[in-house]
């Protein structure tokens, strides 16, 4: 079976939305008999795509199967860049690993590293990133942007607004952002965001976002590890979701904020972020490499950078810390 025809006559049924397409018509197209577009909607349908053949009318595809293949994420994705190509894996050591060799290679700006699980996921600091199969969003998306290196961080927080207006889009729940790079529902992480870079000294290669989002997980699929400090979408909102769907919004909502960025620079989305934020304004203990701070933070630097104060009065500038929330 020829699964370029296969992963075409997908991407025609989704993008076709629900409405009927004829079996003749995509023979013709494809230059196959009509008993092969049978025989690949079959293949399609042991794949979980729910395809019923309607006399006369042709074949009407009511439900796509649960998987971030390019064929499902693709055909309904509305943006001119971010997601237009796709490298998809079914496990990876890291999603990171992956992009940071396609953006060495020349990848395009946009392109996007997607797979359903990982075998050394990782956070900052070279801490481990938990994966579970087919259950969560693990990926990573170069873009070009012209900017200086020390802009960079600027984008962990544009990517968050981006995520976490895609998850209100689809899931209708209300996320939280905590600085620098986690998304938060009822207190608990449902995303990590992992900004990396190639760059000279002075110009910007590439960024390499890694977003690691917990869609599908029950607890009990999360390592003991987090299991009390994580949680998913699916165990917000009681229902699971269509990773798909996500993704596409995602995409979408990464593509308009970079472009906005791009147009008018970070203050609009500086304000966009701190309407989600649960840091600033709130006491706070910031774990930083070299020391613990406590105090009150007092906003976001144009540049993305955290202001806190503390109780002597002076104002510390942090780049990058694991914030809590002090009790006092
Ligand atoms: C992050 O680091 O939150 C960034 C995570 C980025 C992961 C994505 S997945 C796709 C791409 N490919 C990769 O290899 N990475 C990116 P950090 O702030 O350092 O948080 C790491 C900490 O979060 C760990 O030490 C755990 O405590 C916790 N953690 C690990 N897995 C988790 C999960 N699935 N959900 C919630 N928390 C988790």
């Amino acid at each position: 079976m020829n699964t370029a025809i296969t992963n075409q006559l997908a991407r025609r049924l989704v993008k076709a939305g629900g409405e009927a397409i004829s079996g003749q018509q995509v023979a013709e197209e494809f230059g196959i008999s009509r008993t092969a577009v049978w025989k690949h909607i079959k293949e399609l349908q042991e794949e979980g795509y729910d395809i019923r053949s309607v006399k006369k009318k042709g074949y009407i595809l009511s439900a796509i199967p649960d998987s971030l293949k390019p064929e499902v994420v693709q055909p309904l994705l509305k943006t001119t860049a971010v997601g237009q190509t796709i490298s998809y894996h079914e496990t990876v050591t890291s999603t990171q690993i992956i992009a940071h060799q396609l953006a060495q290679d020349g990848a395009a700006g946009g392109t996007a590293v997607l797979a359903e699980t990982q075998t050394a996921g990782r956070g900052r600091l070279a801490r481990n990133w938990d994966s579970a199969a087919g259950k969560g969003i693990w990926m990573s998306i170069i873009l070009r942007p012209a900017i200086i290196p020390q802009r960079a961080p600027q984008f962990t927080l544009v990517t968050a607004v981006a995520v976490v207006r895609a998850i209100e889009e689809v899931t209708g729940l209300k996320p939280e952002i905590k600085w620098p790079n986690d998304i938060l529902l009822n207190g608990k992480k449902c995303t990590g965001i992992l900004t990396e870079l190639q760059a000279d000294m002075d110009q910007v290669q590439a960024l390499i976002i890694g977003i690691g989002l917990n869609a599908n997980q029950t607890q009990e699929d999360f390592n003991p590890a987090v299991r009390d400090i994580a949680t998913s979408l699916r165990m917000e909102q009681g229902k699971p979701i269509e990773r798909a769907a996500l993704v596409q919004s995602i995409f979408r909502h990464l593509e308009k904020y970079t472009d906005l960025y791009i147009e008018n620079g970070f203050a609009p989305l500086k304000v966009l972020w701190e309407s989600y934020s649960v840091t600033i304004g709130k006491r706070i203990r910031a774990t930083t490499a070299r020391d613990v701070l406590e105090g009150l933070a007092l906003g976001i630097t144009d540049d993305g950078v955290l202001q806190l104060k503390t109780d002597d009065g002076r104002i510390h500038t942090v780049y990058s810390a694991d914030i809590e929330l002090a009790t006092r």
